[in-house]
């Protein structure tokens, strides 16, 4: 036990599930968060529905808690408005309630749609500018933004976690590059969560994965090492789709189907 009281949001989401359980033994109290049905309060456990974009909501959520893992929020491209509550003001909502209630460490789940516009031929770190493949990107990296001003002006350390596709195995092709399974999931939080200084760091969350769009080097002091590769699905995953149409912007761009979803209206 490391921790008395952590704070999960997005707890009823298909990775909040997941850390739901896994998180448990790393703190007394894991106090939990989404506007999703969050099922029955387990040992150990305080649910707490909120919505991110009511603030006072958001500011009792974060009392008393020694760290806070961010999942909350829309989690694929969808039209500005839920965009707008949930990914932008509710950030803003949290890391101000962080500020107020002297919450010192958040681990926020940015995505790989924050630099989606890149190739698949190309490999991208954490200084490269920013190129969101939609609206869903674009609310990732004001988040990333934000809590870099946060940390700047009032201390209160972040790892953004540029998620790439963390499912039980890879969906496809693309997933090859961008797969991280549940125990990397599970060892990056983690070591973002326990590492001693993190100050603002950005780092991508995949696998040990052979073919790789990403470069982790400069988040190496975060000490995340993933142990699992997609590289044993690889012969499956190719002879499902053999022939990938390699003028399909999906198949171009690394933030695959994210690039030509919407506009909306
Ligand atoms: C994301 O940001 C989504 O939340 C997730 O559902 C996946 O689609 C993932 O990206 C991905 O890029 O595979």
């Amino acid at each position: 036990i490391r921790f008395q009281r952590l704070l999960l949001t997005g707890a009823a989401g298909g990775l909040g599930q997941e850390l739901r359980a896994r998180l448990k033994a790393y703190c007394a109290t894991l106090r939990l968060s989404d506007i999703a049905n969050l099922g029955d309060e387990g040992a150990g456990e305080e649910l707490r529905p909120a919505r991110l974009e009511d603030a006072g909501a958001v500011l009792s959520l974060l009392e008393g808690v020694d760290a806070v893992v961010h999942l909350g929020g829309v989690s694929t491209e969808q039209p500005w408005e839920p965009i707008l509550q949930a990914n932008i003001v509710g950030v803003y909502n949290l890391y101000e309630a962080a500020r107020k209630q002297g919450v010192k460490r958040v681990v926020f789940a940015s995505s790989n749609h924050v630099t989606g516009f890149y190739r698949q031929d190309e490999v991208v770190g954490p200084n490269d500018p920013a190129r969101p493949d939609g609206l869903y990107g674009v609310s990732k990296a004001f988040g990333e933004d934000l809590s870099r001003f946060y940390f700047d002006r009032y201390g209160i350390e972040t790892v953004c976690l540029r998620i790439g596709s963390s499912f039980p195995e890879p969906r496809n092709r693309r997933m090859l590059a961008t797969w991280m399974s549940y125990d990397d999931l599970e060892r990056l939080v983690v070591a973002s969560l326990t590492a001693p200084v993190v100050g603002h760091s950005i780092i991508y969350g995949m696998g040990d994965n052979t073919t790789t769009w990403w470069d982790n080097t400069l988040a190496r002091h975060i000490g995340y090492r993933p142990q699992d590769s997609s590289e044993p699905f690889r012969a499956k995953v190719e002879a499902a789709d053999p022939h990938p149409d390699l003028t399909d912007p999906a198949v171009i761009y690394q933030g695959g189907p994210f690039v030509r979803t919407g506009p909306f209206e």
